[in-house]
């Protein structure tokens, strides 16, 4: 078999790379280890940065996208008992988008159906090799047989715990690492949002978030120890909580019901650099992981798939700039959200470790923050994102 592109994951980084792809001309093939309900199961991102939608209404699918999208002005912080508003359209001019990943990854899959590309799920044993010459190959077991793809390029859109950042040598490798002590507690419930708005709240407790997926689906989150589990708690436990960490308006408004999903997720800070070897080229989590506080790890695997995808164009084109310099031009947007991540997951989780000033340090900030011109427009800068350059 052979193809241009292979591309392992069909991830949103996956997908959306072979749409881009396909609109250049440019034949690629996606090889996922799961079954497209799997990868449609999985509870994700749930916000979209401008040049995140861009890219999908150049990929051709935004319909859907804004027909059902929620375009959201703000967020609210929460701390001392009053929520404070952050204005992005005042501090920047820019909006945000509120379409779950769930829904992005289910129009990528039916808009590649729909254009008869191949997507190959449940493979078995994915494997990649010889990319650091000019004839690199992806292998796999389908139903048992084996299959190897010849391709021009490999894209490696696996994911944290896929097989192309493990295949290349560590030593080719510099990584950067940090977990936090902590986790959050996700539920998914068929209820109205508490608020127009996501609001993000600091207390004493434990940090929690209110965000949403549609007027009658939200999303909601609390802060959680590393070792907790989801079947510790029940959804009345989980709603006693929630009531706890909010302000007392929010906590009389919310409207609570049976929960339609329940899971934990780590946080931790990552990066490996750099993301090209030879033929192989890394997008999306396969190559930086962000706490989700800032809501940036769909949104970097978007923009990281926008660059490759124009960089591989220009290759076919005759143009080799692109591919050469596509490792740092992602590096630097995607240090620039992990900063953002880290700082605003240092500044609204609790981290008894650090004691009463470290709290304090905290306070102090989010007085400052709200109360500043300045500081609100760097906070909403960061937020709605920066531009994509070419
Ligand atoms: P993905 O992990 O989404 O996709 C990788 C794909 O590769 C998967 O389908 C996987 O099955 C496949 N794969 C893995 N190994 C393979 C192999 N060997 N062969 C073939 N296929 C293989 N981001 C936010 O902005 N907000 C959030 O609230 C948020 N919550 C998250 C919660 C969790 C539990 C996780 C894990 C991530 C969360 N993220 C969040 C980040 C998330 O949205 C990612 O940034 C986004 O899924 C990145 O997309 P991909 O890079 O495509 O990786
Ligand atoms: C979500 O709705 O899942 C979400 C929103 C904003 C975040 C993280 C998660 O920062």
């Amino acid at each position: 078999m052979r193809t241009q592109v292979a591309i392992v994951g069909a991830g949103p980084a996956g997908l959306l790379l072979g749409a881009l792809l396909n609109r250049a001309g440019i034949d690629n093939l996606i090889i996922e280890q799961r079954s497209a309900d799997y990868v449609l199961a999985r509870i994700r991102a749930g916000v979209l940065e401008q040049t995140t939608v861009d890219l999908l209404d150049e990929a051709g699918v935004g319909e859907r996208l804004h027909r059902e999208g929620l375009p959201h002005g703000g967020i609210e912080l929460s701390f001392a008992g009053m929520r404070h508003r952050i204005d992005f359209r005042a501090h920047t001019g820019k909006q945000v988008t509120v379409y779950g990943q769930t829904e992005v990854t289910r129009d990528l899959m039916q808009a590649r159906e729909e254009a008869g590309l191949d997507t190959v799920y449940n493979a078995d044993e994915v494997s990649v090799h010889d990319f650091d010459g000019t004839s690199p190959r992806v292998r796999y077991r389908l139903d048992g047989e084996p299959v190897e793809v010849d391709c021009d390029f490999i894209a490696g859109c696996d994911g944290f715990h896929g097989v192309c950042r493990a295949s290349v040598p560590p030593s080719a490798l510099h990584v950067f690492e940090r977990a936090y002590p902590f986790g959050w507690l996700g539920l998914l419930s068929q209820t109205p949002p508490v608020s127009h708005e996501l609001i993000y709240s600091s207390h004493p407790r434990g940090f929690s978030l209110c965000s949403m997926r549609s007027p009658t689906r939200s999303r909601y989150y609390l802060q959680c120890p590393l070792d907790d589990r989801a079947e510790n708690w029940s959804d009345d436990a989980f709603w006693d909580e929630l009531r706890r960490r909010i302000d007392p308006a929010a906590a009389q408004a919310l409207v609570t019901g049976p929960s339609l999903e329940k899971s934990i997720a780590p946080l931790r800070s990552f990066v490996a650099e750099p993301m090209r070897f030879g033929r192989l080229f890394l997008a999306g989590d396969a190559a930086h992981i962000v706490p989700p506080t800032g809501a940036k790890g769909l949104n970097l695997a978007a923009s990281d798939v926008g660059l490759l995808s124009r960089a591989l164009a220009d290759h076919y084109a005759g143009s080799d700039a692109g591919i050469d310099s596509y490792s740092e031009r992602c590096l630097r947007r995607v240090w620039r959200a992990e900063r953002f991540s880290w700082w605003f997951t240092s500044l609204m989780h609790q981290f008894p470790e650090n004691g009463e000033f470290g709290h304090r340090m905290q306070m102090a900030e989010l007085d400052y923050l709200v109360g500043s011109a300045a500081a609100s427009t760097v906070l909403a800068e960061n937020y709605v994102g920066l531009p994509l350059e070419r």
